[in-house]
């Protein structure tokens, strides 16, 4: 199955609504295990560098063995920059049906990510947020809560125990609230999210909807929308793709998407999304920041 233009504007409907949708099978068939077998490969891509590493957008995010016991990947960014797959899929055909009720034909993309969950590595939640926190280049934006919508796609199956995405349905409506704020250099991945934050900015636990979803679903949210994730209490892996899209003619960052439909590839340089030092380190380059240390 491939998504329509009917469940298209049914999600955007609900996107409107209640700050997220969730669409099946989204991906399917062949395209599934080629999307899956492409993820196996960037993770053991990944797996090569013993600390985080970058080299302009593109990115691994490690847990190194020497801190872990084991080396971990917990996420990747821009991978489109080694992946022919993940440069055609990110701006495939379905990505346009999804996103043209909202964003319009001519979209660009801020980010690209995927996150695993690796059984072990500890470290892996997220506490409750709005993604409109990780917009700090206000300037850059016009009007960027309406005009962005992030997508989450499951690549493996995404459970209550291997830390799925929880979403409060209509926190959307709420405006900023201010939460994970207090997380030390603004690492949402450590600690969680203790109930009565939620509670005191007027949210209500019981509200909480666990995003389960099979290889192939995807979820779409928008930048006010509160959400969370548990760490992997389970044995099975959690890949994620997370991409975000804003409407192109209100942003100065992102790479081409889509340019009045028609489907745009990379240029020859990355160009400026979120990562703000990109012209500044240019070479590839190590990261030691251990954000991770003292996590409780
Ligand atoms: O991977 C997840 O479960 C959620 C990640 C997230 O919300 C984020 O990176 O902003
Ligand atoms: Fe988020």
């Amino acid at each position: 199955m491939t998504v329509t233009q009917a469940d298209a504007r049914r999600a955007a409907e609900q996107y409107r609504e209640e700050g997220y949708a969730i669409l099946r099978q989204f991906v399917d068939g062949d395209d599934l295990q080629a999307l899956r077998a492409e993820t196996a490969r960037i993770y053991a891509e990944g797996l090569k560098h013993p600390a985080t590493w970058r080299h302009g957008n593109l990115s691994f995010e490690i847990l190194p063995e020497a801190d872990f016991g084991q080396r971990y990947v917990l996420q990747a960014y821009w991978f489109s920059w080694i992946s022919e797959f993940f440069e055609r899929f990110r701006r495939s055909e379905r990505y346009l049906t999804l996103l043209e009720p909202i964003l319009g034909p001519s979209i660009k993309q801020v980010a690209q990510q995927i996150h695993w969950k690796p059984p072990g590595a500890g470290l892996t939640g997220y506490r409750f947020h709005q993604d409109v926190r990780f917009r700090e280049a206000r300037d850059a934006y016009r009007d960027v809560v309406a005009s962005t919508v992030n997508t989450g796609l499951a690549i493996d199956p995404s459970t209550r125990d291997n830390g799925c995405l929880q979403i409060i349905p209509r926190s959307h409506t709420r405006g900023y609230l201010g939460l994970s704020d207090d997380s030390e250099g603004g690492q949402i991945m450590k600690g969680l999210t203790a109930e009565d934050e939620l509670t005191r900015a007027g949210l209500h636990p019981d509200d909480i909807i666990w995003v389960e979803m099979e290889p192939g679903d995807i979820a779409i949210w928008g930048l006010l929308t509160v959400h969370g994730s548990l760490p992997n209490s389970s044995d099975q892996d959690r890949a994620f793709a997370i991409s975000s899209y804003v409407r192109a003619d209100t942003s100065d960052r992102g790479e081409w998407a889509f340019r009045d439909g028609v489907s745009t590839p990379l240029g020859p340089r990355p160009v400026l999304c979120k990562y703000e030092q990109l012209h500044d380190r240019p070479e590839p380059h190590y990261v030691h920041d251990k954000w991770y240390a003292d996590a409780g």
